[in-house]
């Protein structure tokens, strides 16, 4: 990567180890575990491994809105997942996702587990079993509209502005340019579309928020990639903005942004959560261990 010329592919693809950047260490061509070992599972019907990065926010999100809604079945032991560490490659990860990334939920609450991987799949699973943040009526097909388009859009933000942006070891701009483009394009498109409704779906808070909050939520207050902010002017995106900072103020939102955290201020991280009275759910305060 050090000489200058023009890269050529070669008529095949090999593995080099040593293509730097942010992540290299745990990028492989090759799925299934690497080394053996169980999940921890705990008392609650719902067990999640996770990290608190936008794909992981979007379901410790949910499961604090369900049970802030009341929904006691919801009650979840969350499990650090450390990716730089490699901890999505064990046998015990990979069998509850075979994708290798977090976030992952096991469901206990029937007569045999069940497994469920992917963020938006996780969403609709929740949403469909508890009967909550996915509307019965005409807005339905709004909502899955929007959760599916984040599925589909967020890896442009991701893998394509975020890496080559901050994270890869060269900075290339016909690559840059081209993801800046994209990732204003979906910017826009949120943002009209959020100056037409209140959420996503239309007045009520869905699925579909929890799944772009994290990310374009994130981008639009400079919490992604550094300096990006300024970069694509994200302050220009009024309705964006203001939808941003309506749901920052929930405090299922607060509760959920801090579980399977472990970076930040202290006060802000809960890396596991096992105990429903981690939280003050009126105020969304942690609560400090007695003792
Ligand atoms: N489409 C997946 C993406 C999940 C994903 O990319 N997770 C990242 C963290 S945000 C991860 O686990 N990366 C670890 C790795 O790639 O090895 C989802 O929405 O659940």
């Amino acid at each position: 990567m050090t000489d200058s010329s023009p890269y050529m592919p070669p008529k095949i693809w090999t593995w080099n180890k040593e293509s730097g950047g942010r992540f290299a260490n745990i990028n492989r061509p090759i799925a299934g575990p690497t080394h053996d070992k169980d999940l921890a599972v705990g008392r609650h019907p719902l067990q999640l491994y996770s990290l608190a990065t936008p794909n992981g926010i979007k379901v410790t999100v949910m499961l604090e809105e369900l049970l802030a809604l009341g929904h006691n079945g919801a009650e979840y032991d969350a499990w650090l997942i450390r990716i730089n560490e490699g901890d999505q490659f064990s046998s015990g990860f990979v069998a509850a996702n075979p994708n290798s990334k977090i976030p992952a939920l096991v469901d206990h609450s029937g007569p045999t587990p069940i497994r469920v991987f992917e963020s938006g799949a996780i969403l609709l699973y929740l949403a469909e079993k508890f009967g909550s943040f996915l509307p019965a009526d005409e807005t339905r097909a709004e909502c899955l509209s929007w959760l599916f388009w984040q599925m589909g859009s967020a890896p442009y933000l991701g893998g394509g502005f975020g890496h080559f942006y901050a994270y890869a070891p060269t900075k290339i701009e016909y690559a840059i340019d081209r993801f800046a483009m994209e990732t204003k394009r979906q910017l826009d498109v949120l943002d009209r579309r959020l100056g037409e409704s209140a959420y996503l779906a239309g007045d009520a808070f869905t699925i579909a928020d929890m799944a772009v909050w994290p990310w374009y939520g994130g981008l639009a207050k400079g919490s992604l990639y550094n300096d990006a902010a300024e970069f694509l002017q994200v302050q220009g995106y009024k309705n964006l903005q203001r939808w941003t900072e309506t749901i920052a103020e929930r405090p299922a939102v607060k509760r959920g942004r801090m579980v399977n955290c472990a970076w930040g201020e202290p006060s802000g991280q809960l890396p596991e959560r096992h105990d429903a009275s981690d939280f003050d759910t009126r105020t969304g305060d942690k609560v400090s261990a007695p003792g």
